[in-house]
């Protein structure tokens, strides 16, 4: 999103960023959370600058660049591109990582079991692995599961879940989040709230897991259940899965969040993200002493001395989206500038 980043081509920096962008992306596929978080940092740092930045003194001043990274920078000035991800792309090993990470629901636990154990292909966890059903699901559509979805494929899933629930109950709302709220031009899945004013989350739930799930399997469209929750789970009520338009053979992934109305706010701050702006201002609120989590924003919860939590806390606001960032005294972004 040019327009949020500042990023152009004409961006002294652009090459080095471009290869920093790389790297991080490569390290997030390694779910290698502090890294990932390091080099964004440190990429976001560098669309701002107006000059190229050409040594690693020059980075290493800037904010949010360590030392490290800014040797890395001065390489990538000097030689065009960076070591270290020449190596991980050559590295056989880090080929079956990415691969085994690519799974749905596969960390890097698992992901080691199975090197260790010898495992090297997706064939060979088909045949000698014990897999859950979920993974199985997984591998067979690793592929589709592992490209991206463009606006257009994920609006048109979109419709088919909006216009399935307006004739379930004309009351029935149904919003896509994720990436494409925040504008991307591809995701790497369709995100879905859905909401009913009025309605418990207990009915909500009722609705889109006896009604709603069923008949779009019916339908042929909802292809697979990969994980769901029962109502009032504290990692929130949802359904993970995979649908397929009638027009195509690509099975997506499609992840529906249930959210009762007065917890709408604080439900679309948590699934527009991205992950890196939701730690951001959740590590705000900390700050003020309240906690924003994907239900509402709270005041007074008690901490023991571990800083675990001891209470809910007092409900500050749920309901309202630009309300939790006034509480907050954050100035509003909009979701396509959402992005760190
Ligand atoms: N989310 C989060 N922390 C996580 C995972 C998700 O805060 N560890 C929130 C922010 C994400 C949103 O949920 O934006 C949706 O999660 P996705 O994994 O679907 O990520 P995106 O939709 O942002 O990107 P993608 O295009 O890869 O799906
Ligand atoms: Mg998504
Ligand atoms: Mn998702």
């Amino acid at each position: 999103n040019p327009g949020a980043s500042g990023y152009s081509p004409q961006n002294p920096n652009a090459r080095t960023i471009q290869i920093l962008d790389e790297m991080c992306k490569h390290y997030d596929q390694m779910q290698d959370q502090w890294r990932t978080l390091a080099y964004r940092k440190s990429i976001t740092t560098l669309k701002k600058q107006t000059t190229k930045i050409t040594t690693a003194r020059q980075a290493a001043a800037l904010p949010f660049i360590g030392s490290r990274l800014a040797d890395k920078i001065e390489e990538i000035v000097l030689t065009d591109r960076l070591r270290k991800l020449d190596n991980t792309r050559d590295d056989p090993l880090d080929v079956v990582l990415r691969l085994f990470l690519g799974i749905y629901g596969v960390g890097l636990v698992q992901t080691s079991k199975w090197i260790q154990t010898g495992y090297r292909t997706l064939e060979d966890l088909q045949t000698k692995a014990k897999l859950t059903e979920s993974q199985k699901i997984g591998i067979e559509h690793h592929h589709d599961f592992n490209s991206r979805i463009p606006r257009t494929e994920i609006e048109a899933h979109g419709a088919v879940v909006i216009n399935a629930l307006k004739k379930i109950d004309p009351e029935f709302k149904a919003t896509i989040m994720g990436s494409y709220r925040r504008g991307a031009k591809d995701s790497g899945d369709i995100d879905m709230i859905i909401t009913c004013p009025d309605t418990s989350l207990a009915a909500i739930h009722a609705t889109v897991f006896e009604e709603l799930v069923p008949h779009l399997y019916k339908t042929g469209f909802l292809k697979a259940s990969l994980t769901t929750s029962r109502p009032n789970d504290p990692a929130g009520t949802k359904w993970h899965g995979a649908s397929c338009l009638p027009t195509s053979k690509v099975w997506r992934r499609m992840d529906l969040l249930l959210v009762p109305e007065e917890e709408m706010g604080a439900a679309l701050i948590y699934f527009t993200g991205n992950d890196i702006f939701n730690r951001s201002i959740r590590l705000l609120a900390r700050k003020k002493n309240m906690v924003l989590n994907q239900r509402g924003l709270y005041r007074d919860v008690k901490r023991g001395r571990r800083d675990e939590k001891l209470s809910e806390g007092v409900l500050v606001e749920g309901r309202s989206e630009k309300k939790i960032f006034e509480v907050l005294g954050v100035p509003w972004r909009e979701p396509h500038e959402r992005v760190c």
